[in-house]
């Protein structure tokens, strides 16, 4: 660490209350990487539990959509981003198979949110990320 070699598996614990949470992995152009989430793991926004593909707006909460982090992708969808730029945002969900980063850089992970509403946030992700070039 930080770099991974080919084969190596890190497991990184994402919590859905840190806007950035540190992977604590180096990764460099042309590497790839598969990002995994095992079946079974969940995390909850305020009253809402769900795995790393998230949930869909319910009437409420579809006028907020846009100001996600990631405006496109679930509530509470499991986010990559190559240093702290969520432009682009990585979707990773439960399953990111050969991820390969634009840019080199140290990769974090959160729960896709609003900016201002993660003090309701609960929960760990086990993430798996495997090098695999
Ligand atoms: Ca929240």
């Amino acid at each position: 660490m930080p770099y991974l070699n080919v084969g190596d598996t890190e497991l990184v614990a994402v919590k859905a209350e840190k806007p950035w949470n540190d992977s604590g992995i180096d990764v460099a152009l042309h590497e790839g990487y598969d990002i995994i989430v095992p079946t079974g793991e969940k995390w909850t926004d305020w009253h809402t539990e769900c795995d790393a593909d998230g949930y869909s707006s319910t009437q409420l909460l579809r006028i907020w959509e846009r100001f996600r982090r990631a405006p496109t992708e679930n509530w509470f969808k499991l986010i990559a981003t190559v240093e702290r730029c969520a432009d682009p945002a990585i979707a990773v969900g439960s399953r990111l198979v050969g991820f390969s980063p634009e840019f080199a850089g140290r990769l974090y992970f959160f729960a896709n949110d609003l900016r201002w509403m993660y003090w309701n946030n609960s929960g760990i992700l086990n993430v798996r990320v495997t090098r695999t070039k």
